[in-house]
């Protein structure tokens, strides 16, 4: 075996966004793409030497082939140890506790999450720090400055590991351990939750379809919820993770989760059903003619959560990105404890949760999580919904219609546009920022608005700013429109629009998401000029 120094780069546009780096699979497999980014991300930690590793990935397309070169650069940099799923194989939480389990100074995500797979599709791979969660800004600006002067990497020419093989093997100086990737993260779950009663719940005949999408939850749910909880065999859905999840989206939403919503509508409905995304922090929530949206999601969970073992003493605070409606905020008020909102990214939650400031955190876009690990994680989401479940013995939707005769409710809906020429997009928001000093008292549809700006963000743990984290445009009687670009997506821009408008614990609870959105989405496209930006108004997905 012996060492490489492979002169190469720098490549064009390897900015992590805000969630890692995420590319088309065929630019990662560019000769030197993945290798130029893994050496920056070292190079931008102050070198790999002596330093331990968890590395894994969703399963897709090149996750194996990407394992094998991160390992022989990690022991071509000096580091001492790499602890990898078997089969190249973790979910995202997983990661986030083995990291924390093991104490190693960080780990290796490769994943592009909710997007496609494929030689075709898409890629990802994203650097988590010692605590277990996504880096920090400081960090992934770090890396990409290196990214934009790197010349070279280091690799090992050492033999391809047997990753399926469990036990501990070398390259170089380094000790590779295969480890079994579902154990650790379902012993992690029966100390959070009550694993008796849901079981008794199982046992008196409650259903659940739990779709893993051919994604990496496949193999965590079948232990959890089916050999360790009971349920019945083919609850989970879709297990077997695949290279290009079967050719679907694994994005858990009523649209790409189309046949686990139309189970859930039919007559013959289990009482529960979820879905988990490519890389397992994403849920989706739907009780039986009942969808849950993630934001309503947290806030029930939020309500509920001292019913399971691990948060009966209580939540130290709530954390919600900005875009999440404000249903965890009414919920926080009640409860006496703070809630913060930061901007989309779970790495602005960790340090709330490092500092002990949040116990729940949560995202529109399907991610709920806790202190337990430091990233979002759909399987937990799922097992607390279980636990609440069975300690309330109702329904889901008795459970939503509850909470909504207590707190109110926040009719919610993200419209997303995809795969917009970039230009276009940034031109309607520079539009829209130009003219948002002038917004507040203007009339739309009915409307007035009553604050519009940019948010920005003061981490009160580290005092980092955070600026141009979306545009707000808050209306008189509880409506609220945000826009932001997405930061995950890897074809032109996608615009995503997020709508919102509360209606209190007296008002009506059962109107249609689109009728109760309906002035607020009509006065954005006026304010917006979407029409004129973009060519239209009808968005790719609606969730
Ligand atoms: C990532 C981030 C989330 C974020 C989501 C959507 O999720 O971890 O915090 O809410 O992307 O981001 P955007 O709106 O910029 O596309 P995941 O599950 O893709 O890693």
């Amino acid at each position: 075996m012996t060492l490489q120094i492979v002169e190469k780069g720098p490549f064009e546009g390897q900015k992590p966004g805000t969630s890692g780096l995420r590319k088309k699979t065929r630019i990662f497999m560019e000769p030197g793409y993945l290798e130029c980014f893994v050496q920056s991300t070292f190079n931008a930690i102050g070198g790999a030497a002596g330093k331990s590793f968890v590395i894994g990935g969703d399963g897709r397309f090149f996750n194996a082939a990407a394992i094998q070169t991160i390992l022989k650069m990690a022991a071509a940099n000096g580091a001492a140890r790499a602890v990898v799923g078997q089969g190249g194989i973790l979910s995202t939480p997983a990661v986030s506790h083995l990291i924390r389990k093991r104490g190693t100074d960080g780990g290796l995500v490769l994943s592009a999450s909710h997007n496609p797979g494929g030689i075709d599709e898409d890629f990802g791979i994203k650097y988590n720090i010692a605590n277990g969660g996504p880096a920090p800004e400081t960090v992934t600006a770090g890396i990409h400055a290196e990214t934009q002067k790197i010349a070279a990497y280091r690799i090992s020419d050492a033999a391809d590991v047997d990753l399926n093989q469990l036990g501990s093997s070398r390259i170089e100086e380094m000790t590779v351990e295969v480890v079994d990737p579902v154990a650790d993260y379902a012993d992690l779950m029966e100390t959070l939750f009550d694993f008796n009663k849901i079981r008794a719940l199982f046992q008196g005949g409650f259903t659940l379809c739990f779709d893993a999408m051919h994604a990496v939850t496949g193999p965590y749910a079948t232990e959890i919820l089916q050999r360790r909880l009971g349920a019945a065999d083919g609850s989970v859905i879709n297990a077997i993770p695949s290279e290009d999840f079967g050719g679907g989206h694994p994005d858990p939403n009523p649209v790409w989760a189309k046949t686990l919503m139309q189970r859930m509508m039919s007559d013959d409905a289990p009482d529960f059903g979820a879905a988990s995304d490519g890389d397992g922090d994403r849920n989706m929530i739907v009780g039986r003619h009942t969808y849950v949206t993630p934001s309503d999601s947290l806030a029930v969970l939020a309500a509920n959560a001292h019913l399971a073992p691990a948060y009966a003493q209580g939540l130290a605070g709530i954390a919600r990105s900005m875009p999440t409606s404000t249903a965890a905020d009414r919920v926080a008020d009640k409860l006496g404890v703070a809630c913060y909102e930061t901007p989309t990214g779970w790495k602005f939650f960790g340090n709330l949760l490092d500092a002990g400031r949040a116990t729940l955190c949560g995202e529109e876009s399907a991610g709920t999580g806790s202190a337990h690990v430091r990233e979002k994680d759909g399987l937990w989401a799922v097992l607390l919904w279980l636990n609440i479940l069975a300690e309330r013995g109702q329904s889901v939707a008795d459970i939503m219609r509850d909470h909504w005769a207590c707190y109110g409710r926040n009719y919610y809906s993200r419209h997303d546009f995809e795969a917009i020429p970039t230009d276009q997009a940034n031109a309607l928001m520079q539009a829209l920022e130009a003219q948002l000093d002038r917004l507040a008292g203007t009339q739309w549809s009915g409307l007035t608005v009553a604050q519009a700006d940019s948010f920005s963000y003061l981490d009160p743990v580290d005092g980092s700013e955070s600026h141009n984290q979306g545009l707000r445009i808050v209306f008189e009687g509880g409506g609220r429109a945000v826009l932001r670009l997405s930061g995950t997506g890897t074809e032109g821009a996608t615009l995503r629009v997020y709508l919102e408008q509360y209606v209190d614990a007296s008002g009506d609870h059962t109107l249609a998401t689109d009728a109760a959105l309906e002035n607020v989405s009509s006065a954005m496209r006026d304010i917006t000029a979407l029409q004129e930006y973009i060519g239209r108004t009808e968005p790719d997905v609606k969730t």
